[in-house]
């Protein structure tokens, strides 16, 4: 019983890219990636305010491999805002693998914020794109509405969920990681590097179980 854990109104639960492309079959499958599906549908429950986060690219996304003649996914390049990871296409705008799950059952869900929609700008968090600078308007949104602090689940739990929570933290939202409600890509050591981060920053790890216990009967 953790009486920290337990929900108010002034919690948001954020799903991050529960799409097909991050899941087995999808062009860039977080392995077991569809696994976080039942558990987050059941978290849901228990949180009045849910926001849903899909990562959303143009096609020729600088993100992309394929946008860099000669350069395969999980190479790293340097562009203006510093080292960009290049991926297989993924979530491209208006293809099926960018479509959320259709399992996801969140029918209370208040918004469904969109990514990565710069061509020349990556965006793994949900607050700012990978330049560090250019706002999502996630932060606005929330202080507007009173939402203060930010539980996450989804995919992937070394990218997209490890820089929202990060951000999350340092602009004074302070952050909760749902871990087995996530998973990970868990390349050239991304997995570690988020542990080290994440405990730098004091963002604590919490289990499904560890959330539902701290619920008032
Ligand atoms: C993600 C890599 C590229 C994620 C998105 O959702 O974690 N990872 N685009
Ligand atoms: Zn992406």
């Amino acid at each position: 019983m953790s009486k920290s854990l337990e929900i108010s109104d002034r919690d948001v639960l954020i799903v991050v890219d529960v799409q097909y492309d991050f899941c087995p079959g999808g062009q860039l499958a977080v392995p077991r990636g569809d696994e976080v599906i039942a558990p987050i549908n059941d978290i849901a429950r228990h949180f009045r305010h849910v926001i849903i986060t899909q990562d959303w690219h143009p096609p020729g996304h600088l993100s992309f491999a394929s946008s860099h003649p000669g350069r395969k996914p999980h190479e790293t390049i340097d562009v203006f805002y510093g080292r960009q990871i290049l991926w297989p296409d993924h979530c491209v705008q208006g293809t099926r693998g960018a479509e959320l799950r259709e399992e996801l059952d969140i029918p209370h869900a208040e918004l469904i914020i969109r990514k990565g929609y710069h061509k020349n700008i990556d965006s793994y968090s949900v607050f700012f794109e990978n330049d560090r600078r250019t706002p999502t308007g996630l932060a606005g949104y929330l202080r507007e509405r009173g939402l203060q602090r930010a539980f996450f689940a989804g995919l992937a739990l070394d990218f997209c969920v490890r820089y929202s929570a990060e951000d999350a933290s340092r602009i004074g939202f302070p952050a909760v990681i749902i871990e087995d409600a996530c998973r990970a890509i868990d390349v050239n050591g991304s997995l570690d590097e988020t542990r080290r981060s994440i405990s730098k920053l004091g963002v604590p790890f919490v289990s499904i179980a560890e959330v539902k216990a701290a619920q008032a009967e």
